[in-house]
């Protein structure tokens, strides 16, 4: 490989690619070397070799690459090339994100879950390459990895190793300029001027999206709080923190004597109480003010999983009248965004005159078999949830989103994997935590229980377990 890298870096040096002088960089900082490999495209053959070389890396990846993204613009061809020669589709990531407001961010066809390899071409602070992964992350897709040209060594490296992502660089800038100057291009002088200038100039990182670079999944609770522009998910996170619990009871019971008995037991160890009020037979106002009186004395939430899934107006009406009245007592409820984002404005409506804090949580993935919620679905779902100050967090069953401040509540959950006969699935508490959830629902693994004291704190503490060791793992 390095007899092929020499003769790029004098191909570079022949077109234009690499300059020496006195020149400004993308991110403001002053620079005796610019690197400008967009001439490339006037020069296909090199284009080609250059990319030929640049996938070899391809061959130690420790995950199975299904999806390439260049980042735009300068990578798109080289990454266009690839994708054409090693026949694994391309994504492509809009940089027209503010002026198309919420339309598709990600061009390309993929699943979320799906392993995406960044290709571009120079990196000085990580910034773009930072947040190519996060929009891809955001879209569902698993990004750990960068394929680079040239590697400037101001800090990009560890800026995205901290972030997650290895960069594998054919050049970093200092193996670039000695090829030159072993190949006679530039003289020693000029090469100690950018050697010098290398080691007393990191580059700083800059993110002008606005998405924190952060990863959640490695965040505590107390943290994100801090990060969440929704008061509801603040007091979750805080909640959870402080009664070190992430349990999500599903009291699907047909009587309500039963579900307050099963808040009594469950009370002190979990951080929600979750409710389908229209399939209580005895329902009335008296078993809403006691239910609330349980939250206060054990300090839980409650959350009425209604999933409204109608028209802003209908949605407005079903959540504040009725016989229910919901918003005057669910902390928090869910909704189906399959309506659009009228449907978060009818919900906003609803709680006309009402004081308490109230959180939605929007609907993006259904954990049971043949679920329609799949692909850009998913991602428009998350999309709506950051751009509403009313959405506390995203009902999903993988690590669909990346910002911090919202929370994941993931259902379907249970120790023993099988699912039930009307399609069902379920995971461990482990491979939840380890899938992105942060608060977890579990029904008919407690009510079904014999001792459900047991099995409450059986689960409470596995789905702890799993959250403290996944905010302590270093990578
Ligand atoms: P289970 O008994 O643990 O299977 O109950 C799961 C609860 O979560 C139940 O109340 C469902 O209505 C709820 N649920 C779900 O199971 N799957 C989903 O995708 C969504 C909600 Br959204």
């Amino acid at each position: 490989m390095e007899k092929e890298l020499k003769e790029l870096a004098s191909d570079f040096f022949d077109i234009g690619a690499i300059k020496f002088g006195e020149f400004i960089t993308k991110v403001g900082l002053k620079t005796p070397v610019y690197i400008d490999l967009r001439v490339l495209i006037a020069h296909p053959k090199i284009l080609q070799k250059l990319s030929k070389v640049l996938w070899l890396f391809s061959k130690d990846s420790t995950s199975k690459i299904t999806q390439i993204c260049g980042v735009p613009y300068t990578a798109l061809p080289i990454a266009s090339i690839i994708s054409v020669e090693s026949n694994i589709p391309m994504v492509i990531r809009r940089k027209e994100e503010k002026a198309y407001g919420t339309k598709k961010l990600i061009e390309g066809q993929f699943e979320p879950g799906e392993h995406c390899v960044i290709i571009e071409d120079i990196i000085t602070s990580g910034s773009s390459v930072l947040e190519t992964v996060n929009d891809l992350k955001n879209e569902g897709l698993k990004v750990t990895e960068a394929f680079v040209v040239v590697d400037r060594e101001q800090g990009g490296l560890k800026h995205l190793h901290d972030n997650g992502i290895e960069v594998k660089s054919l050049f970093t800038l200092t193996k670039l300029i000695n090829f030159l100057v072993e190949s006679d291009k530039i003289n020693k002088e000029v090469a100690k001027q950018v050697s010098f200038y290398l080691k007393s100039t990191p580059a700083p990182l800059k993110i002008s999206n606005q998405e924190p670079s952060v990863d959640r999944l490695k965040l505590n609770f107390a943290t994100r709080a801090g990060l969440s522009r929704n008061a509801m998910a603040k007091k979750l996170f805080f909640l959870m923190e402080r009664k070190k619990t992430t349990l999500c009871l599903a009291a699907d019971l047909t009587n309500f004597e039963h579900i307050l008995e099963l808040a009594e037991i469950a009370g002190p160890h979990i951080a929600v109480l979750k409710t389908h009020v229209d399939m209580i037979e005895n329902f009335s106002s008296e078993f809403v003010t006691r239910l609330q009186d349980l939250a206060k004395k054990f300090d839980f939430l409650i959350m009425e999983d209604r999933k409204f899934g109608d028209i802003g107006h209908t949605v407005s009406l079903q959540y504040r009248k009725g016989i229910f009245e919901i918003a005057e007592w669910a902390d928090i409820v869910t909704a189906h965004p399959v309506a659009g984002k009228g449907i978060i404005e009818g919900l906003k409506r609803g709680l006309k005159g009402i004081t308490e804090i109230r959180g939605v949580f929007l609907v993006a993935e259904m954990s049971s078999e043949g679920a329609l919620t799949t692909g850009s679905y998913i991602s428009e779902t998350i999309s709506m949830a950051k751009d509403s100050s009313m959405v506390a967090g995203v009902v999903c069953q993988s690590n669909a989103f990346s910002d911090p401040g919202l929370i994941q509540l993931t259902p379907g959950v249970k120790l023993s994997k099988t699912g039930d006969d009307l399609g069902q699935k379920y995971n461990t508490p482990e491979q939840v935590v380890n899938s992105g959830a942060d608060l977890a629902v579990v029904g008919r693994g407690i009510t079904e229980a014999k001792d459900k004291l047991s099995a409450i704190l059986q689960y409470k503490e596995q789905l702890w377990e799993a959250y403290k060791t996944r905010i302590s793992k270093t990578n």
